[in-house]
């Protein structure tokens, strides 16, 4: 099976290194896909530097800083043309644990897509001020009550797909980022019939680097859940 882990990067260098190494000594067989968006870091040619070590790392170089959205959707479309069957979204910062993939492929054998829950059993954060996570916690409430979709955890971002399933959606029309991505692929791929299971992770605060957070990430997440309801009830979605 062609397995591919998507990992958008903004500014990672303290991370790309070592969490490529993680990935692969847990799962030596699959490849890595990283979305840069030409980091001022040097996050890219640190990337170019590993190619040389492992033939299974991939580089998809953007021009700037064109959001996390985009960089999945065409990471997605590349996996569609390598025929790559499964593929992943995951953070460079060590929030999301690669101990978990296997986890992730054996609940993906009987379903479309794996969602990494926070929030399926209790609270599964690892440091993050009480403000931030009462944020995140309140927008799945919230998410939740508008869009009526069963899912604990709507905003993560460690997720697996069946490639196959990605075909359903219009990933050119996707625009937003952040949260509100998550937000629609989850409601886009629901709404169309797409299973999905979520499995419980622990998500732990970035080991280092920036965090790239801020008000305009939540204000196009609490837009976009009422955007997606009244799209689903004029057919438009
Ligand atoms: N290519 C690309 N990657 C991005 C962009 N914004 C964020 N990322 C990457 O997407 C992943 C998730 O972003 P994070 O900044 O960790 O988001 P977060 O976990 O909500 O918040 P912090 O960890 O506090 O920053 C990381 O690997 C980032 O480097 C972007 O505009 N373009
Ligand atoms: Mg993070």
């Amino acid at each position: 099976m062609k397995i591919l882990i998507i990992i958008p990067t903004y500014n990672e260098s303290d991370n790309i290194r070592a969490i490529t190494d993680a990935i692969f000594a847990v799962h030596p067989t699959l490849e890595i896909l990283v979305v840069d968006d030409n980091s001022p870091d040097g996050t890219g040619s640190i990337v170019r530097t590993l190619q040389g070590e492992n033939n299974r790392i991939h580089l998809l170089e953007r021009m700037g800083k064109l959001g996390l959205g985009t960089a999945y959707c065409e990471g997605f479309l590349w996996a569609m043309e390598g025929g790559y069957e499964i593929v992943f979204e995951m953070d460079a910062d060590f929030s999301h644990d690669p101990k978990e993939i296997p986890n992730f492929l054996s609940a993906i054998e009987n379903a479309d897509v794996v969602l990494g829950s926070r929030y399926s059993r209790g609270v599964n954060v690892v440091n993050w001020p009480m403000q931030r996570l009462l944020l995140s916690w309140f927008a799945n409430v919230y998410t939740r009550w508008i869009t009526r979709m069963p899912i604990h955890d709507a905003t993560g971002g460690f997720k697996c797909f069946r490639t196959e399933i990605l075909r359903k959606v219009n990933l050119k029309r996707i625009r937003s980022n952040g949260y509100a991505f998550q937000i629609e692929m989850n409601f886009k791929l629901w709404r169309r019939g797409a299973r999905i299971v979520e499995i419980p992770i622990i998500f732990v605060d970035r080991r280092s680097g920036v965090s790239k957070m801020s008000k305009n990430i939540i204000w196009e997440a609490a837009w976009l859940v009422w955007k997606l309801r009244f799209a689903a009830l004029f057919g438009q979605l």
